[in-house]
């Protein structure tokens, strides 16, 4: 019965509408006689939104009633993207949605289109965590997401003289999505001392630390829905403001009027921004305030709601279980243990039980640079008491490696949370296991690589167990249904419904068709027509025709030199130079090619941001050059973001995922292209592995060297001698420092990186291979029928990398979490 209508809910079409015109002249008072697409968005949003809410409000009730474990997913990054058209089609109204909406004037497509993208994360990182939010709730689990709430978030690639320009991105001026709690106010203290406090019940002196900074962090809360399901999860990310007023009036009304807001702005600050470093450290006293403002505002939180129900502590591990996305939230351990032992007065050994019971711990990167440290001073500054548990957590550490492996010294040494140098620093990531009871890498290699090597004595101390791989994978209601909706609706008819959506597995029925000529037509028309619509999009916003029938090649993720598109690039300048030396003929005779890049570079990252005008530059040589018109086009994609992914990722041939074997700890967007029928070209690294086992060798084009190759690669780099660049690498350079695509000033970074580097990323070793693997690639495109077959059996093999799975195993193997069913609707 709880299923009756509430109050703003509404069921068919009619209702849907009226919901919409209240809303666009109650709501936002205006006239539905002179109603735009955006008033259109908004009305739509706040309609669809008061479903939501409902089944929101049920969940939430539902939780607290049956009081399971639940799970806390703390991620300084949601990479959420756009909500209305997901929200739709998880709540099953969108087809009520677009018929409504269509008889009010509008186009479902232009509505969803007005909305600005939550683009709270980088990359990778981010995006995993909304993938696992979306699967989390399909799933039934209770479960909270943890973050920020950043005024800004990543920044706005534009794109001026070829050069990368940034662009604050203020996406928060109509946010539907989200509800303050403005009763959900937590004070959090920086700076300040610690100073000897009256004795505990034991007789032991307590410490107080006091005397500090408050900031106060204010709730806001996203609503997140299942697919299928009425499951809606709670998202609450953090917003900082001063404590006790908005400003200091005492300042005010004596004058000085800039003072006032001083204190205000200051507080604000640790809110304000996404840090738009994507696998590099930088180590900003303003980011070590984010990540505990964001710790302690949470635990706070966690903890208050445990106290609710009375339980002795011992059973916090049984209720509660807190997922740390990467290093970032560190703190969290140090921030536990203090509310136990100061707070609660629990004794130590008690606490840190409880404590390492709770945690679980994700790596997802090698990169020695994006690994955290803290430097000492500056913890010591902001959180005092803090580093004291640090130092008694490494302290008791220490001792029982040292009872368990004794006089070994440079053992302790190389364990040591504290790095000795000036300054000393904290290495959070050796913290984070310590802390943990679980530690996972994101996909097979990459777990085996942190094992054998960042993280190999650990394996010493702790034992195999400790450590485990949980390989990342996708929302296929994001990345295949919402989309691309018509290959969803052609897979939807052969495999028996919708019902693959909530069980990626169901695919491989797709595998009976790939001999279906019908079928196969129809595949490739739906291919064709997100290629066209690509088309479309880059003519609009770049003026530049690419033919839809050329082979799209895609290569759209952060810059960085070991993604590699410095290579992807120098393959374009190498093809570019022989099809200028064909006749006319030969010309005939090749595949027409498109190649797309898009990403953006962090602002500081000089290598990257050249490597984007190597890209830009290329394609202001070739795609004027009339001689080879029509067989190769060069496109930058200004601004990638996950609205634009969804564009893009339909749209390939083939993608690239070419980084430097055993530097992509997974990767994503290989599994997004593949699961919607584009093939890959890539090497040896991250899931490119998995997913080659899983679709086969003869699915996927394969290149380079392997991880197990690199490390002597790179000392013959260094050491060697009469090392010589491979002579078509060697052929490409010489054209860019001949000044063929400008000044070749502009790219002498990234020609030295190459030579008087030492080329760390490998460059030279692949290129070969890379190119030979293209010419394959470009001899595989020609047989048409063998293309659709490798795409349609691709697809059906790819249900294991769907972000059910790899939640189901979190669940099983790290939390020791059940879902929480709702009661039946209807
Ligand atoms: C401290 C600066 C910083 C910021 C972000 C360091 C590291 C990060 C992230 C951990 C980088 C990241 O996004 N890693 C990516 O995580 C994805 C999800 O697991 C993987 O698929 C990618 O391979 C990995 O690069």
């Amino acid at each position: 019965t709880w299923r009756k209508l509430s109050a703003s809910e509404f069921d068919g079409k009619e209702q849907f509408q009226k919901e919409v015109v209240r809303h666009v002249e109650t709501t936002l008072a205006r006239s539905i006689y002179n109603c735009d697409d955006n008033a259109a968005y908004s009305g739509t949003a706040l309609a669809i939104r008061d479903n939501l809410v409902i089944k929101w409000n049920k969940t939430q009730q539902q939780q607290t009633l049956q009081d399971q474990k639940r799970v806390y997913y703390l991620s300084l990054e949601f990479l959420m993207g756009r909500t209305l058209d997901n929200a739709m089609l998880n709540t099953g109204l969108k087809d009520t949605a677009r018929e409504g909406i269509s008889e009010l004037g509008f186009r479902i497509e232009d509505i969803i289109d007005q909305e600005h993208d939550a683009a709270l994360g980088n990359g990778g990182l981010g995006r995993l965590a909304a993938c696992f939010l979306d699967s989390l709730a399909t799933l039934n689990y209770p479960a909270w997401g943890y973050g920020l709430r950043y005024r800004y978030g990543i920044f706005k690639q534009e794109i001026i003289n070829g050069f990368q320009a940034e662009v604050p991105d203020y996406w928060l001026d109509f946010n539907p999505w989200e509800f303050p709690r403005h009763d959900v106010a937590i004070d959090v203290m920086f700076y300040g001392t610690v100073n000897p406090g009256p004795r505990d019940d034991r007789g032991n002196i307590k410490k107080v630390w006091e005397g500090g900074e408050i900031v106060q962090a204010i709730a806001y809360d996203v609503p997140i829905p299942g697919y299928g399901t009425d499951c809606t999860n709670n998202l609450r990310l953090w917003s900082s403001k001063p404590s006790g007023g908005e400003f200091d009036f005492g300042k005010f009304n004596s004058g000085d009027y800039e003072g006032s807001i001083r204190d205000q702005q200051r507080a604000e600050t640790i809110s304000a921004v996404l840090y738009p470093n994507d696998n590099i450290d930088a180590g900003k006293e303003l980011r070590l305030k984010q990540q505990y403002f964001w710790v302690a505002a949470s635990l706070h939180d966690i903890v208050r709601r445990f106290k609710k129900s009375h339980r002795p502590w011992k059973e916090f591990p049984d209720q509660v279980a807190i997922q740390l996305n990467d290093t970032h939230p560190t703190l969290a351990i140090v921030e536990l243990q203090r509310i136990f032992i100061d707070i609660e007065c629990l004794p130590w050994d008690e606490a840190w039980y409880i404590v390492t019971r709770t945690f679980g711990y994700t790596n997802h990167t090698v990169l020695p640079e994006a690994l955290e440290k803290w430097s000492v001073p500056l913890v010591q500054n902001l959180l005092p008491r803090h580093l004291q548990i640090i130092y008694d957590i490494n302290l008791f550490f220490l001792q029982s490696v040292e009872r368990k492996f004794p006089k070994d010294r440079d053992l302790l040494r190389r364990v040591s949370v504290v790095e000795e140098g000036t300054p000393q620093v904290l290495r959070m990531a050796y913290l984070a296991i310590i802390g943990s009871h679980k530690v996972n890498g994101v996909a097979e290699l990459h777990s085996d690589l942190i094992k054998a090597t960042i993280f190999k004595d650990f394996v010493d101390i702790f034992g195999q167990d400790k450590f485990t791989n949980v390989t990342n994978g996708i929302t296929p209601r994001r990345w295949l249904h919402q989309a691309n909706p018509k290959l969803s609706d052609l897979i939807a008819s052969k495999v028996g419904g919708y019902d693959f959506l909530q069980n990626l597995t169901k695919l491989t029925v797709l595998e009976k068709y790939v001999d279906d000529k019908a079928f196969k037509k129809e595949w490739m028309e739906i291919k064709l027509a997100a290629k066209v619509k690509l088309a479309k999009y880059i003519k609009d916003t770049t003026q530049i025709a690419v033919n839809p029938h050329s082979l799209f090649d895609i290569q759209v993720k952060r810059i960085h030199e070991y993604k590699r598109q410095q290579m992807n690039i120098f393959g374009v300048i190498y093809r570019y130079l022989r099809l200028k030396e064909m006749t006319p003929e030969e010309r005939k005779k090749q595949v027409p090619r498109t190649s797309i890049f898009g990403g953006k570079a962090a602002p500081g990252y000089w290598m990257a941001k050249t490597i984007i005008r190597l890209i830009t530059a290329v394609g202001e040589v070739v795609n004027r050059d009339e001689e080879i018109n029509g067989l190769l086009k060069v496109i930058f994609i200004e601004d990638y973001n996950v609205s634009k992914a969804e564009i893009i990722v339909p749209a390939s041939d083939i993608s690239e995922h070419i980084s430097t074997a055993g530097t992509e700890a997974s990767g994503t967007s290989n599994m997004k292209f593949v699961l919607n029928g584009g093939l890959i070209i890539g090497t040896c690294d991250g899931a490119n592995i998995e997913i080659t086992r899983e679709i086969g060798e003869e699915n996927i084009f394969l290149l380079g060297n392997l991880a197990e190759q690199v490390e002597d690669l790179r000392h013959q780099h260094r050491f060697g001698k009469d090392v010589v660049m491979d002579p078509k690498l060697r052929e490409v350079c010489d054209v860019i420092e001949a000044g063929k695509f400008g000044s070749e000033q502009t790219y002498s970074g990234l020609i030295a990186a190459l030579t008087t580097g030492f080329d760390y990323y490998l460059v030279s070793d692949d290129f070969s291979s890379y190119i030979a693997t293209q010419d394959l690639v470009d001899e595989a495109y020609r047989d048409q029928d063998g293309w659709a077959t490798k795409s349609i059996t691709s697809v059906a093999r790819m249900g294991f990398f769907s972000a059910d799975r790899a939640i189901n195993e979190y669940a099983e193997e790290v939390w020791n979490i059940e879902p929480c069913e709702l009661p039946k609707s209807g």
